[in-house]
């Protein structure tokens, strides 16, 4: 019975040495489990006189309440301790600026395609688009371009195998389109095309704009009507004007090369004409009945000039330095 004050002082300490919760449990066990220090001080009660008893128990219940209490006390001084270590470890700084969204921008190439499908869309044409990898028909023979033509090596072709190349141009979309819908039909044919062809102002993929127009009195006035309307519309200039030149392709007749007022001078900006009666008849149109005209345009230039780009390669170079601007 002496030592209780002392077993009450040492279970105190014991559950200030811990740190766990787990080990605190094992210490409570330690004094006040079934086989613990102060339960084996209850079990000497017996060997006391009886009238000793009373006091004695009465001072074992006291031990064990100041154990319990100070076992209490610790639990919730480790539990307070956890929590503040989670919390800390948990922080968030709700005060710190966010990171931001970062919004992708459309290439100028696209900006300028969409920018002409809009103004031919309002006049009625529809957009074709076709595989890139054509066959020699379809990107050449239609086109009244036959094997041996010189023409066929102006346009230096990349060949996939014997039977496939890569379009040299967007008319076989024109082609495909012509075989699957009888005319009248006007339509703009964008997409890339390939050529060998590769140094500071020539790039082995391109992007080409054809158009085509298809009714029973289709004519040159029409051609060069709508060149100049759409050209006057896509650079926001009514006084500009458009000149033609005559040129020589296999797929029209007449043709013609054409230019653009531009400052003081003239810029050519593609090529075109009447659409030749041997292409109407590679996909069975009455040349006696339709007639049609025909244009081709690059991408690139028109953007160019719209956007003020100086160097074609910054279009391929992916730096975001300058795609960026056109956010
Ligand atoms: C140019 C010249 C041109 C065409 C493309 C064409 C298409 C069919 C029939 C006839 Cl299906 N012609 N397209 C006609 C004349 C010129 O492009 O300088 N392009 C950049």
């Amino acid at each position: 019975m002496d030592n209780l004050d002392k077993i009450v002082e040492e279970a105190c300490q014991a559950f200030a040495a811990v740190t766990q919760a787990a080990d605190l449990e094992q210490a409570k066990t330690r004094y006040l489990g079934k086989s613990g220090i102060l339960t084996a001080q209850m079990k000497l009660l017996g060997g006391l006189p009886a009238a000793d008893r009373p006091a004695a128990g009465s001072r074992i219940n006291q031990a064990r309440d100041a154990i319990s209490h100070a076992l209490e006390s610790r639990r919730q001084s480790l539990r307070a301790e956890a929590l503040a270590l989670q919390l800390a470890a948990e922080a968030l700084d709700v005060g710190l600026p966010g990171r931001g969204i970062a919004t992708g921008g459309l290439h100028p190439v696209t900006l300028a395609r969409e920018r002409i499908e809009a103004l031919f869309a309002s006049i009625g044409f529809s957009v074709a688009e076709g595989p890139e990898i054509e066959t020699d028909f379809y990107n050449f023979t239609a086109l009244n371009i036959p094997q041996d033509h010189p023409a066929r090596a102006m346009h230096d072709t990349f060949y996939v195998d014997e039977q496939h190349l890569l379009r040299t141009h967007t008319s076989p979309v024109q082609i495909h389109y012509l075989e699957d819908h009888p005319p009248p039909l006007r339509i703009i044919a964008p997409g890339r095309v390939y050529r060998v062809d590769s140094d500071a102002t020539h790039s082995p993929m391109f992007h080409q704009i054809e158009g085509l127009w298809v009714d029973e009195t289709i004519s040159f006035a029409h051609l060069k009507g709508i060149v100049q309307t759409f050209l006057q519309q896509f650079f926001e200039r009514d006084d500009l004007t458009v000149r033609f030149r005559p040129s020589f392709f296999p797929f029209t007749e007449p043709s013609a090369e054409m230019d653009m007022s531009w400052g003081d001078g003239w810029l050519e900006i593609g090529g075109c004409g009447m659409v030749h009666p041997a292409v109407l008849k590679h996909v069975n149109i009455d040349s006696e009945q339709y007639q049609g005209f025909a244009f081709g345009m690059g991408l690139e230039r028109l953007a160019m000039l719209r956007y003020g780009v100086t160097d074609l390669r910054a279009f391929f170079a992916g730096d975001l330095r300058f795609l960026k601007q056109f956010n």
